[in-house]
């Protein structure tokens, strides 16, 4: 492959809801191009994008990929995203790469949440995009509800520049509302070839309609085009397509294109325009970044000449070869073998085997220029989201802001000994992928996985036995119980044995008495007298110190209660710190089980935002979940529904909310307080930890 200056570059990211037929897009446009010799296919397992072995087996896209389509002397560099929400970091990521976005909506089922969380991520960036309605060959296709359901739910700029001939099984020709002419493809054509021949006579009215839409949208995005084309002046093709860039580059329209990409239908002209409508990254708007260590802001220059500057958007790592960094160069070249500089790592890479990737193929290069996406593998120190730039520039990107995760697991080695290996792993696993986090919860003896959605979890589960040896199973996490007392009580805690030599004494009262929650523990000391000699007080405050790590109730902490120490003996020579620390702790375990304990529970504040259709569906899952709903309001196109939950009923909620909404959900949880178990719901907690206890101590 050879060598693509800017001007001749086109960064384009494919997004939309899962299975809509990115990758088989990615593909056909590669192969059609003839870039790619061969025209893989998703279910066979061949798609040039879908290479790993997850995907492979699974037939769906878990990570970004690339791949290059070489077309009127142009590089387009294709990034193939996921469509799984629970990989939509991957997609983000590709978004944020790209100058220029396909928004692939299939002709059967229109805009879906996939598509509306994709498109957001576009906006965000404020990329120019295009729609492809695709599976156009598909059963039940149907192209205007395609149409109105973009024009609905997504934006009212759109506007077809094709629109297709036949639907459905009878899909066979795209009209170009610009060539205004039609192009029928033969049953089994290769690679998207076609007759040309003249609209035909039953589609003359469409086309006359959909031509004048066109244009006058076209005409809308630029005052002195709207001015002629209102005086009845003819507007050229060519002008027409740079006011339609221009009008795209403002975000002022987006075209849309359609096809059958399993077929090749409508790959040629989609390539064509890619190239032609797509900005060029000297082209696009400039990205801003920040001198490392300093307030000073940058304006980065897609040209040779400037320092280099390049985001890493993803990191994968791969068998035999370790970890794989793609990454965007926004300004400056480089040269394959070159020194370049990570700054807040303060690590000097060395981008030896500079390549570009075409699926899983890797080719190297000796040089990219500003605007082109290189791949390089075995940095030592880089990881997604960071920037690579010259020791001298030390220039740094704002990071891809990443989504949250949503929800967590824990997870536990099959083989004791592992958890070094777990915990490398994870840590691997977190820089290649920054939408995976794991924390381990020493309270809880639980490593967390966090992530968008079960399948991510269960992917990376996969990945830590493939790549990493680690078999690890997931689970529950466990719930941060806590406990409390509700009365008071007094007592004594005596500590006294006696030995052959010197023995041990140590002997305390103490009153105990519930505190408002948030609180805390209090110690008072109310000693009188010296019936315990100074030195030893401390000690006997360390030891209900101690002892309150383990509840009354089931062993779980103690919290917000009072003790008052106003009594006790000590013998001259026995007495000491470890003895009054024993009486501490006795005594501790001797009054609070008088003192009426009870079980809390972690509740958290959830917001759920939902379509309204769904609102009845969230409120009473809500509540069958002990949920407290505390009120709803309108949020935008969604409604907001406000709920109290205690997070022991919250295990997995995004997957159920997802069920629920069809997808359209979101929601968030914050801790809110720590509030009592109702006694039927606290015996069995008191029964489950029982168990545990036992199952430690064994
Ligand atoms: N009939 C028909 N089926 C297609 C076409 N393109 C893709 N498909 C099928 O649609 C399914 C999904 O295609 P993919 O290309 O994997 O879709 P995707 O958008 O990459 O899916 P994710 O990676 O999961 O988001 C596969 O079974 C394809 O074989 C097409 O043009 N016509
Ligand atoms: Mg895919």
């Amino acid at each position: 492959m050879r060598v693509y200056k800017t001007g001749e570059i086109r960064n384009v990211a494919v997004v939309g809801h899962g299975a809509c037929g990115k990758t088989s897009l990615v593909d056909a446009l590669a192969f059609v191009a003839g870039t790619s010799k061969r025209h893989g296919s998703v279910k066979d397992g061949t798609a040039l994008t879908d290479y790993t072995a997850d995907e492979i087996e699974r037939k769906y896209s878990i990570n970004l990929a690339l791949a290059v389509a070489e077309w009127l002397d142009t590089k387009l560099n294709l990034i193939d995203t996921p469509g799984y929400l629970d990989f939509t970091g991957d997609a983000l990521a590709g978004v944020w790469a790209a100058d220029g976005v396909v928004v692939v909506v299939p002709a059967t089922a229109g805009v879906e949440v996939g598509t509306e969380k994709v498109w957001e991520y576009c906006e965000g960036r404020g990329v120019p995009r295009m729609f492809f309605v695709s599976l156009m060959d598909k059963e039940h296709a149907d192209f205007e509800k395609v149409f109105t359901s973009i024009k609905e739910r997504l934006t009212p700029k759109v506007i077809p520049v094709e629109i297709p001939v036949g639907e459905g099984p009878e899909f066979h020709g795209i009209i170009n509302l610009f060539s205004k002419k039609c192009h029928l493809y033969k049953k089994g054509t290769k690679a998207g070839e076609y007759d040309e021949v003249d609209v035909p006579a039953e589609y003359q009215e469409r086309f006359a309609r959909y031509s004048q839409e066109l244009l006058e949208s076209i005409a809308a995005t630029d005052d002195t085009l709207l001015e002629r084309y209102l005086g009845g002046e003819e507007i050229g093709r060519d002008e027409a397509i740079r006011a339609l860039k221009a009008g795209m580059l403002k975000g002022e329209i987006y075209p849309l294109f359609c096809g059958a990409a399993e077929l090749t239908y409508g790959t040629r002209a989609l390539l064509s325009k890619l190239v032609e409508l797509c900005p060029s990254p000297a082209e696009r708007s400039p990205v801003e970044a920040q001198k490392w260590g300093s307030a000073e802001r940058i304006t980065l220059q897609p040209d040779d000449s400037a320092p280099f500057v390049a985001q890493v958007f993803k990191t994968i790592s791969e068998p035999h070869v370790g970890d794989v960094t793609f990454f965007r160069i926004y300004s400056g070249s480089v040269k394959n073998g070159q020194d370049v500089y990570n700054a807040p790592r303060q690590a000097v890479e060395k981008l030896n085997h500079l390549c570009v990737a075409v699926g899983k193929e890797r080719t190297e290069v000796a040089e990219l220029h500003a605007g082109d996406i290189g791949v390089v593998a075995k940095l030592r120190d880089t990881h997604t989201n960071d920037t690579l730039s010259t020791q001298a520039a030390q220039i740094v990107l704002a990071k891809i802001p990443f989504p949250e995760p949503v929800i967590a697991v824990s997870v536990e080695v099959k083989q004791r000994g592992e958890e070094d290996k777990l915990s490398t792993g994870l840590n691997k696993l977190h820089e290649e992928d920054p939408t995976f986090h794991h924390e381990y919860n020493a309270e809880l003896g639980q490593t967390l996985i966090r992530g968008l959605g079960e399948r991510h979890l269960e992917i990376v589960v996969g990945r830590l036995a493939r790549k990493f040896g680690v078999h690890a199973q997931i689970g529950k996490p466990k719930i941060a119980y806590r406990e409390t007392l509700r009365g008071k009580a007094e007592g004594q805690g005596k500590h006294k044995k006696q030995t052959g030599g010197r023995g041990q004494y140590g002997d305390c009262w103490i009153r105990v008495a519930p505190l408002p929650r948030g609180s805390g523990f209090v110690f008072e000391d109310k000693i009188v007298g010296g019936v315990i000699p100074r030195q030893y007080i401390p000690a006997v405050e360390k030891g209900i110190i101690e002892a309150m790590g383990r509840g009354p109730v089931a062993g779980y902490p103690l919290v917000d209660f009072k003790v008052e120490l106003y009594d006790g003996s000590y013998h001259d020579v026995d007495s000491n710190e470890m003895s009054f620390k024993m009486a501490g702790i006795l005594a501790f375990r001797n009054v609070t089980p008088s003192c009426k304990p009870v079980l809390l529970e972690p509740i958290m504040e959830v917001e759920v935002w939902t379509p309204d259709e769904y609102q009845g569906s969230v409120m009473g899952d809500l509540s069958s979940r002990r949920g407290q709903i505390l009120g709803t309001e309108p949020d935008g196109r969604l409604v907001k529904v406000k709920a109290l939950v205690p997070e022991a009923d919250l295990d997995r909620y995004a997957t159920a909310l997802h069920s629920i909404t069809h997808g359209r959900g979101t929601y968030r949880q914050k801790f809110h307080a720590y509030e009592q178990v109702p006694p039927e719901t606290a015996q069995r907690v008191i029964e489950a930890r029982k168990k545990e206890l036992e199952e430690a101590k064994a």
